[in-house]
């Protein structure tokens, strides 16, 4: 369990003020914590969620950047596919927050995020602050890239603004939602307390599943193919449901393949699971999936992307079934969608209720997978450098049970292939909108679900990513949630100097300057001591490769001890065509 502030005195159990409603209401939507920056637009909330909640359910994780605040609930949500609520400060802070609200959305993650404005009535603002505090429209700021907004007007609003919004974000396929709370309304003392919901009759409803009709030409199409292969998306957190898919793949014989975009979905070790997880398809994938005659895809982020790539591979010939509800998200504002997909069957159901249908019509069995497992050919890697598969060599060591681990993320270089994620928590996937600063916040909000139900969390993450939004560690120390981070530290924006790379190819001019304005050196930053600034454990650089274990080994004496630990490992930049690497080989 985190660690948080108890206020002195009893909590005031009365609802007296308009904030003490929204605190109430974010009790009674199931709220466990709330991450937050503070600031004078919901003082009133701020006071209701110590004095009068006490400070529990929710209780406040208190970061030092709204981006953190929104990155932490997301974190959550990839752990336990539940909401957690995030508190911003008036415009200035929904600004700040805007990209990890975008990475939420991509991911199709549920957050409740609750906003203030300054004062609506005019003759209540604070002259100057409340003024440039408040904007006409706040939620606009964000509301192409969040599901439902309101900004209730009176306490009775309150309570039917955050029923809507709790159901709507848990209503399938989730995105974060948005409340903005007047300042005026939040001080005003109540002449009335508004009926408060019983949440048991405001519950979202059950996800659709597949017509009887479409199930069948599924099973028809499974039935006749021979090279049947499943690409495993978006999928839930539960235990039932992975074994589920495990039993259909076997029953079809089928290849599968899963993207590290998403949180484990399926064994990796599984003999099915024929290509390690990737961030981006290349030739092996293409070449897998070209070879296939029947292609189903249940919640797969960009299928046109992997069925019709845009250079090589050509279109595929294979049947295709795409199981997905994601348009219901989709909008003119981003291009979140991805490339159209063609199918010969879609179906606008729940992905793991159309696993469980198939697995009733099939009825079970086992057939032999149609293809062999093929794995990346590894180069010899230079002895005197350390390399991830070192770190993962040595963590294996130190986890006598590896399924225990849940990875937050993995870093350019991981070895999915060595360290396989064999249950639903061993790996949460990535950002959602390839906004990098992320990962640490995501990783301490992985990290608090986890610390809940005692799980250890690594994360690995790239020394660009960290140093955007590495001050997110400092809320981890504070809450005393167990963290160990390990920093895949190349010293360089590595993935930018493959596109400068590409470029510079491309016009015959000299490949040997890809480093400038990428290369993070002259000062090297001492990515350790600022961990250590942050009251976290910090070790290295560890440069040599003797030296890896023995910091490993106190990293993971600190994680067991529910400290915060981060390792900055120095590694050589590794070259294309890894299977976690950003950028596509073009
Ligand atoms: C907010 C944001 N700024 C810039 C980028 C462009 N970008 C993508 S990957 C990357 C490099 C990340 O560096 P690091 O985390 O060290 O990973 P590496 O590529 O070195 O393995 C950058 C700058 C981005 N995706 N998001
Ligand atoms: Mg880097």
């Amino acid at each position: 369990m985190p660690y948080l502030d108890t206020p002195e005195g009893k909590p005031d159990d009365k609802i007296a003020w308009g904030s003490d409603v929204a605190a109430a209401m974010m009790r009674r939507i199931g709220l466990k914590y709330i991450s937050l920056n503070p600031g004078a637009s919901y003082r009133g909330l701020h006071d209701s969620i110590v004095n009068h909640l006490g400070n529990r359910d929710p209780g406040m994780l208190l970061c030092l950047h709204e981006d953190h605040a929104i990155g932490i609930a997301h974190g959550y949500a990839k752990a336990t596919g539940e909401p957690m609520g995030a508190i911003v400060h008036s415009n200035v802070g929904l600004m700040h927050g805007h990209m990890a609200i975008f990475n939420a959305y991509c991911d199709r993650a549920p957050v409740v995020i609750m906003g203030a404005t300054g004062p609506v009535d005019s003759h209540l603002r604070r002259p100057w602050i409340d003024w440039i505090h408040t904007s006409a429209d706040q939620a606009g700021i964000v509301r192409d890239i969040i599901k439902f907004d309101n900004q209730p007007a009176s306490a009775e609003g309150i309570v039917d603004a955050m029923c809507r919004a709790y159901v709507s974000t848990r209503t399938q396929p989730s995105a974060p939602v948005y409340i903005v709370l007047d300042a005026g309304l939040q001080e005003q003392s109540l002449e009335r307390v508004p009926d408060m919901p019983d949440m048991s009759r405001f519950q979202p409803p059950a996800p659709p599943r597949a017509a009887a009709a479409d199930i069948d030409k599924i099973v028809k199409m499974i039935k006749a193919a021979k090279k049947p292969m499943i690409l495993f998306g978006r999928s839930s957190r539960k235990q039932e449901d992975w074994d589920a898919r495990v039993k259909l793949v076997e029953a079809m014989g089928a290849c599968v393949m899963t993207d590290l975009k998403n949180a484990a979905v399926f064994p990796t070790d599984h003999p099915a699971h024929v290509i390690a997880p990737f961030n981006q398809p290349g030739a092996k994938e293409a070449e897998v999936i070209k070879d296939a005659d029947l292609v189903i895809a249940l919640e797969w982020i960009d299928l046109g992307g992997i069925l019709c790539p845009p250079k090589g591979g050509g279109n595929t010939t294979a049947k295709i079934v795409n199981v997905s509800m994601d348009h219901h998200l989709h909008n003119g504002a981003h291009m979140v969608y991805q490339q159209m997909s063609p199918a010969d069957v879609f179906v606008a159901a729940n992905a793991d209720a159309v696993v469980a249908d198939l697995n009733a019509a099939l009825g079970g069995g086992k057939k032999a997978p149609w293809r062999e497992a093929i794995r990346a050919g590894r180069r010899e890697p230079n002895p005197d450098k350390i390399h991830m598969q070192d770190v993962v060599g040595h963590l294996r060591d130190l986890f006598p049970n590896p399924d225990e681990v849940a990875f937050a993320s993995v870093s350019r270089g991981f070895p999915c292939d060595l360290w396989p994620f064999r249950n639903p928590g061993a790996y949460c996937g990535k950002d959602g909108g390839g906004g990098i600063g992320s990962g640490p916040s995501l990783s301490v909000g992985v990290a608090l679900a986890n610390s809940d139900r005692g799980r250890p969390t690594v994360t690995v993450l790239g020394d660009g990513d960290y140093m955007m939004g590495g001050h997110a560690l400092w809320t981890a120390v504070k809450h005393k949630i167990p963290l160990l981070v390990i920093i895949n530290n190349n010293q360089s924006y590595f993935n930018d100097e493959l596109h400068q790379e590409t470029v510079a190819r491309r016009r015959n001019r000299p490949v040997g300057n890809r480093w400038i304005g990428q290369s993070m050196t002259g000062p090297a930053i001492d990515i350790a001591k600022f961990a250590e600034s942050q009251g976290a454990t910090g070790i290295g650089p560890v440069t040599r490769p003797g030296d890896l274990k023995a910091a490993l080994q106190k990293g993971v004496e600190v994680l067991r001890a529910g400290g915060v630990c981060l390792i900055d490992v120095h590694v050589p930049p590794v070259d294309r065509g890894t299977s976690s690497t950003g950028m596509r080989n073009t």
